[in-house]
């Protein structure tokens, strides 16, 4: 099958991977490489622009090039690249910052929300985060690139830099420089909440490491966390229900690690306590994790072949990426070397 349509997509090496990142997101890519051209790197440039420890982030990138590969990533079929071994990402962001304005900047909801996080620490990396997401998807001349809820907006961005900024203002002959992406939103996109507050987003980040389940704790550790994660004072389980987050999160999670469907797992659960319901719960996240797990440890015993795949990624997505740069530079009049 000739795959027309390409996307991008990356997750950032700030923490361990976890259960949103895998049914957020990996779990979509390894769909998308069957029919469409794929290309996924693990975002190390983006990790930075936090506070960060060096020898963990070196740790955790290589950790979640692994991660993607178990989950199920296919080297054969998709590119596997880590950002900051192209200079590409770097050279167009540059290029890129010097013309977007910094207003369109301030909007975005991301940086305020993380901002208020860092205190005084606030980098202009984090304020610049958007732009260099802009080049990393405007680089691969990416159709589609999946999106949940708060990546919308930095998507936008992406569309009006290409769009506005470039395309409009550069192009001589009215064929566009960049292409400009389209969201891809999954119809099972799946959100997966916080297990301390079904309000939140799980997330790497979480100073409260009860809060998320990662891929690769132990099954003692599965179960203790979901022992630990808060519910409610009703007895019957629903989803949907506005007052009862945790109770729509847990079951989702259960339906999508069970593979059974809303309908059946909301007539199993619609009588049910907590007490009967997390062992169910637990012993379908271990089943689920098992063999992500098996494969990573088969990986991260062979670096050499680990390192080989990402090699091929990295080859594979620098000629697209160098390519597209240079179609940038000559466009804003910048010498190109020979
Ligand atoms: N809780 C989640 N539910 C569903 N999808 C999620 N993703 C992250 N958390 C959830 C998806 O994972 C991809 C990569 O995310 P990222 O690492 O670029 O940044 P993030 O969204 O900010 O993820 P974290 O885990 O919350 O990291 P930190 O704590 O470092 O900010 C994205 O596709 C995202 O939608």
């Amino acid at each position: 099958m000739t795959k027309t349509q390409r996307v991008l997509s990356g997750v950032q090496p700030t923490g361990a991977l976890h259960l949103g990142n895998w049914l957020g997101a990996i779990r979509n890519w390894v769909e998308l490489q069957q029919t469409h051209e794929t290309f996924v790197c693990v975002v190390d440039l983006h990790a930075i622009t936090v506070k960060h420890d060096p020898k963990v982030l070196s740790k955790n990138t290589l950790n979640t090039a692994a991660l993607y590969i178990a989950c199920g990533m296919d080297p054969h079929k998709s590119s596997i690249f880590i950002q900051s071994q192209i200079s590409a990402h770097s050279e167009l962001c540059w290029l890129l910052n010097c013309l977007t304005p910094l207003n369109w900047m301030e909007r975005m909801i991301q940086f305020k929300e993380k901002s208020l996080k860092q205190g005084d620490n606030v980098s202009i990396g984090l304020l610049d985060y958007p732009v260099l997401m802009a080049a990393d998807i405007l680089l691969y001349d990416a159709d589609l690139v999946p999106v949940g809820e708060d990546q919308k907006q930095h998507l936008e961005l992406a569309r009006d830099i290409a769009h506005q900024r470039i395309n409009a203002r550069f192009s001589l002959d009215g064929n566009p420089i960049l292409k400009v992406p389209k969201p891809l939103i999954l119809k099972d996109g799946a959100k997966v909440m916080s297990l301390s507050d079904g309000l939140n987003k799980m997330s790497k980040s979480d100073p409260n490491t009860n809060s998320r389940i990662t891929l690769l704790d132990t099954p003692e550790v599965v179960s203790k966390k979901i022992k630990r994660a808060k519910t409610d004072s009703h007895i019957g389980l629903q989803f949907d229900n506005k007052n009862r987050p945790e109770a729509n999160n847990l079951l989702t999670l259960y339906s999508i690690l069970s593979g059974k469907d809303r309908e059946s797992v909301a007539k199993e659960c619609a009588e049910m306590g907590w007490g009967k319901f997390k062992p169910l719960l637990t012993e379908a996240t271990i089943s689920s994790l098992q063999p992500i797990q098996s494969k990573y440890v088969e990986l991260m015993k062979d670096p050499t072949e680990l390192e080989k795949i990402l090699s091929k990624g990295r080859k594979e997505a620098e000629v697209v990426a160098e390519s597209t740069l240079r179609r940038v530079k000559s466009a804003l009049g910048i010498k190109l070397r020979n």
